[in-house]
Formats: structure tokens, sequence, C-alpha cells
């Protein structure tokens, strides 16, 4: 496969941009090789700047769940387009898509739009702060919430000890208002509450992890946080920055008939542009500026394009909730054969192929996964025009745009590598 301009433009953009990527996972280097420059999308398909193209399954990291250039999203670019591009003032289309979020996610009576996930819950815990008058949070470890300070942390040594900071420049101060967790442990969560509950503001989980590759929550574990929030006076925020509006049209709260106090969201309800999103009970969200005592500010904050692109698609998909159907089936196609050594989880269209033959229920048993391996069967899979995500911690993801033939020619590829 021929990559010199993708190699060309990579040794340029190293020269200016902290390893040539403008977000980490993109430079490839937990599999190494030279990342592909993609100069277009279509459908199911990106095409990289030596013409070679790829059956997507990285999607843009989630947002693209209509595939890459759906119609009516870029009907309602080029219409937005014409009246402008933003104007640091209340619009329309701002009500509708709150109107439309609210709708879908009743959880969230009111809501506040921002440009990108880790706004989102970095706002969300301010305001769980400021609401319960408490400081520490509970994440859950292999959980990837954006790059809030205070949450980019690794566990302390016992169950319920503070976070140690897990990337530099994080005062020692913020990691220790964080409680990292082992993800679907239910007594982890009893003990951190039992020793600190009256501290706690907040518990903020993904409902359905993306981030250490796809693992779906225990039986009864969103209960318990549910119930053990709910009596310690702690909020539960469901970051569904990932699995909002995937996993099921209401995400995985409605999926899982779970309702948490606030709700984040992000990627698909830009349609690929930059928007995401935070919101929940009417009494909480009540605190935030200019209402409240709680600040958040953002100068393209529910910008006219990422609407217009959001309002297509979500309006998109409430009008066809039969494309949830078609996913699942394609996934499930998708992820039918177990390839040996391999676990495969899969929530919807949401999945990932695990290199270890254990089961994968938190980041303990997910970083047992022979990543070298990984590495060699994705690269294989690039060299036969498939583009898995290049990281085993991530998810794959699928589109409405990916046919029967994309699936079938994947699974192929994919015994291909196994059967060699
Ligand atoms: P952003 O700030 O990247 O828009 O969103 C942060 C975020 C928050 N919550 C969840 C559940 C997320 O998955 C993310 C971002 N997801 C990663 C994919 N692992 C984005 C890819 C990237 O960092 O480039």
């Amino acid at each position: 496969m021929k990559t010199s301009r993708s190699e060309a433009l990579f040794a340029r953009a190293q020269a200016l941009i902290p390893g040539g990527v403008n977000s980490p996972v993109r430079a490839f280097r937990s599999v190494g090789g030279v990342p592909r420059f993609i100069e277009r999308g279509e459908g199911s398909r990106i095409f990289d700047a030596d013409g070679n193209s790829y059956i997507d399954y990285v999607g843009s990291w989630g947002p693209l769940l209509l595939g890459h250039r759906p119609k009516p999203v870029m009907d309602a670019l080029r219409e937005a387009l014409e009246r402008g591009t933003s104007f640091g003032a209340p619009t329309e289309g701002e009500v509708e898509l709150a109107e439309l979020i609210s709708q879908v996610v009743p959880s969230m009576e009111m809501l506040r739009l921002v440009n990108s996930g880790t706004e989102a819950t970095m706002s969300a815990l301010r305001l769980a702060r400021g609401f319960t008058g408490r400081d520490l949070t509970v994440k859950f470890e292999g959980c990837y919430h954006g790059h809030v300070d205070s949450l980019l942390v690794k566990a302390g040594s016992g169950m319920a000890t503070l976070g140690i900071a897990d990337t530099a420049g994080v005062p020692k101060g913020f990691a220790e208002t964080t409680l990292a967790l082992p993800y679907n442990s239910i007594s982890a969560a009893e003990q951190a509450f039992a020793e600190r509950g009256g501290q706690i503001a907040a518990v903020i989980v993904e409902p359905v992890v993306g981030n250490m590759g796809c693992v779906p929550p225990a039986p009864g574990f969103l209960e318990a946080l549910r119930e053990l929030t709910a009596r310690h006076s702690a909020l539960l925020i469901f970051d569904e920055v990932m699995t909002g509006f995937r996993v099921a049209l209401g995400g995985a709260q409605q999926r899982f008939g779970i309702k948490p106090d606030l709700t984040t969201l992000g990627k698909i309800i830009g349609g690929g542009l930059p928007i995401a999103a935070y919101g929940g009970r009417a009494e909480i969200m009540r605190k935030v500026a200019p209402l409240g005592p709680v600040y958040q500010a953002g100068t393209l904050s529910g910008n006219p394009l990422s609407v217009a692109a959001g309002l297509a698609t979500l309006r998109y998909l409430v009008a066809h909730p039969e494309l949830y159907e078609q996913l699942e089936a394609r996934a499930a196609a998708l992820t039918a054969w177990t390839p040996p050594g391999t676990t495969i989880n899969r929530v919807g269209a949401m999945f990932t192929f695990f290199f270890s033959p254990d089961p994968v229920t938190d980041w303990d048993s997910a970083k047992k996964c022979d990543t070298a391996r990984f590495g060699k069967f994705f690269h294989f899979m690039l060299e036969r025009g498939v583009y898995p995500a290049p990281s085993q911690f991530e998810a794959a993801f699928l589109s409405t745009a990916h046919s029967e033939e994309d699936i079938r020619y994947t699974v192929a590829a994919a015994r291909e590598f196994f059967g060699a």
C-alpha cells in the first residue's frame, strides 16, 4: 500500500504539532507505523492522501453514526452557511436542539451546550460540587471523561485512597479530589461511600465504557451506583458523550433504565461538528450562571453550524428509529465469530475485539491484552482497506452507512489474519 504522501505530511506535521497530531490517539503510537492522512470520507469509507480507501470503524471516534457526509447533515450545513457562521447571541436552533435532546433524554430537564466532551464533563463536575457543597468525585479506572485535570488520575493504593495524578501538570491537590475505583466493582463503590460518603459530590461513569475498549456494565452495577449516590445525596453523572444516541436513541440510560442526575453528551449530537452538552434535573441546572452561582461559559457554545449539523442528525435518527435495529443486526453479524484467543465485547453499534482469551470486565482485565498482537492485526486489516481503531483500548464504531458487503469483507479479512 502506497503511503508516501502520508509519510511526507506526517514529517511536516511533526515539525510543528506535538506528535504530528491534534489528538494523541491519532498518532498510531500504540500500533506503530505512519498515521494515514485522510483527504475525504463518503458513507462508510475514508480515503487517504495516497488514494487508498478504507472501511472506517473509527467514525471520528463516535460522532458519525450516519457515516461520512450524510445528505441531511450536508444540506443543513450548506443552508446554515448562507446565514453566517457565529453570532455570539442566542439563536432559534439552540432552542430547538435543547428541546429535541430533552425530549429524547427526559432526565435532561434543562441543559447547556458546550464545544467538547471535556467541557461538558468539567462543567458537570463543577456544577455537582456547587450544588452539593462537596469536593470529592468518584470515577472508575479505564473510563475517560476528557482531559479534565482532576479526572486524569489513577487509583491510589487502597480502594478508597485519593487519586494520584496520571499525567504531568496536575497539582497533587487536584488529583486528590478524585477516587478512582475498579469499574464494575459494587463493593469498591460501597466502601468508598462508607468511608467518604459525606464528602462525595458525584460519581461520574461511562455507563458503557468505550475508553478501555468496550466494557458493558455488569448486571446491577449501574443500579448500585444509582442507589448509593441517592442514599448519600451525591449526584450520579452518566457520561454519555460516546453512548448517547449510539447504544439506543435515548442512550445507555434508556437501554438500562437508569435515571442519572446529570448527563453529558457529545459526538453524535454534533454530527461531526464540535458540540457537547451537559444537563439534568432542573433543580440542579438552575445553579448554572447566569441563573445561579456556578460559572460556565463559551464563545462558540451552541454555534449555528454545529447546531445545524446536530439538529439534522438527531431529527433523522428520531424519524428513523428502525436504524437502531439495523445497527444492532449488522454489529451482531460483524462480531458473530469470536477469533481464537480473543474476547469480543459489544453493546449496540460499539464493540471491541480484545486480544485476551479471558473476559474483559474492567481495566485490570483489559490491560492483560496482547497489544503487540493487536498491532499486527491492526496493520493486517489496514493493508486490506479496513480501518479499525488504532489502539486496543478504544471502541470501534459501526455506522448506518456500513453495508452488509462491508461487514462480509471485514469478517473475511479478519478470518484471514487469524487463519494465517
Ligand atoms: P472530547 O473532549 O474529546 O470531545 O470528549 C472527551 C470524552 C468524554 N467522555 C467520553 C466518554 C469520551 O469518550 C470522550 C472522548 N473520547 C475519545 C475516544 N476515546 C476521543 C478521541 C480523542 O481523544 O481524540
